[in-house]
């Protein structure tokens, strides 16, 4: 999924998974959109610049939140306990 004209991605974030797992985004500020339609807790964390978490979202609600990163390839995870490990996780292109 390409991030639209404002440099936004929305991700669907369930119980445990995350839809898409793959998204791009141009470089710069990125806003990410997580809709959580689970009935548990669920974040979005990005590894590579030192596991800082973007956005959380309690369960049923959608946040949001920003962050700048330069052209390459990141991982994303969910670092709340176990989803991980779960499955929940996926990749960034930037550039
Ligand atoms: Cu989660």
């Amino acid at each position: 999924m390409e991030a639209d004209a404002d440099n936004a991605v929305v991700i669907e974030a369930g119980d445990i998974y995350y839809e898409p797992e793959a998204v791009a985004a141009a470089t710069g500020p990125i806003r990410f959109t997580l809709e959580n339609v689970g009935v548990v807790e669920h974040d979005l964390v990005v590894e590579e610049v030192g596991d800082v978490e973007v956005v959380h979202a309690e369960a049923g609600e959608t946040a949001s939140g920003t962050i700048e990163l330069e052209p390459g390839t990141y991982t994303f995870y969910c670092s709340i306990e176990g989803h991980r490990t779960a499955g929940q996780g996926g990749r960034l292109e930037v550039g």
